[in-house]
């Protein structure tokens, strides 16, 4: 089985699933697509026809096109189970879930480039406002995590074990920390990190290993 991930470096969802791929031992071909340049190479014709969404990130297995970055955890789950980045007991299997889905559906979406540029073209929002829109919401999501985490955390968010909720987790702080969010509400959440960011797969994973980083 032959992987391709088109991702960009910072792409918080093309983030998670090179640390998933790193975590399960699959060697991957990683192909940039650069989300600013001329006006952003997701809304080119190539990468339309992978992901009419026009985001990132798409894996291709041997050459079929797959998106949606949780879905493409699941499938990796299932294809290379070991080892496993879900917990085997069904309620901390759903906590799992539901801490990545905060992340997934409750914070990134809301913050992510293509927003801030229609706040931008369409409402006429600058910079500033802009920057504090993404900056609400992820405070907002942060702290309900900080306060789910504190019924589920061990050393990782969900017991001791690196789950889907830690690979959402690293990507949205380092992205708290590029729109100068306050991090001190989320004391448990940034220790995790501190944990997480040691280990070879996390590190490998970093926007400042890949191809394409730019500081
Ligand atoms: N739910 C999607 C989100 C994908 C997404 O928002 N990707 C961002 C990068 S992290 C993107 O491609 N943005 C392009 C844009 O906003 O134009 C997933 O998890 O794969």
């Amino acid at each position: 089985m032959t992987y391709v991930l088109r991702g960009y470096f910072r792409s918080s969802a093309s983030w998670r699933v090179r640390i998933a791929l790193h975590l399960k031992g699959q060697p991957f071909e990683y192909v940039p697509v650069h989300l600013l340049r001329g006006g952003g190479e997701q809304h080119g014709e190539d990468h339309r026809r992978l992901n009419p969404m026009e985001q990132l990130p798409v894996l291709l297995v041997d050459g079929a096109p797959l998106t949606q970055s949780l879905a493409i955890l699941e499938f990796l789950e299932e294809r290379h189970p070991e080892p496993p980045l879900l917990p085997r007991e069904p309620l901390a299997r759903a906590r799992a879930r539901a801490l990545a889905e905060v992340i997934n559906s409750g914070i990134q979406p809301l913050q992510n480039l293509e927003v801030m540029q229609r706040l931008g073209a369409t409402f006429g929002a600058e910079r500033p406002a802009q920057l504090s829109w993404s900056r609400s919401y992820i405070a907002r999501g942060l702290g309900a995590l900080e306060a789910l985490v504190a019924g589920s955390a061990g050393r990782c968010m969900v017991g001791d074990e690196v789950t889907f909720a830690d690979l959402c987790l690293v990507p949205q702080l380092y992205n708290a920390r590029r729109f100068a969010v306050d991090l001190d509400a989320c004391p448990t959440l940034v220790a995790i990190e501190s944990r997480l960011v040691t280990l070879p797969a996390f590190r490998a994973a970093h926007p400042d290993q890949q191809p394409d980083f730019e500081a």
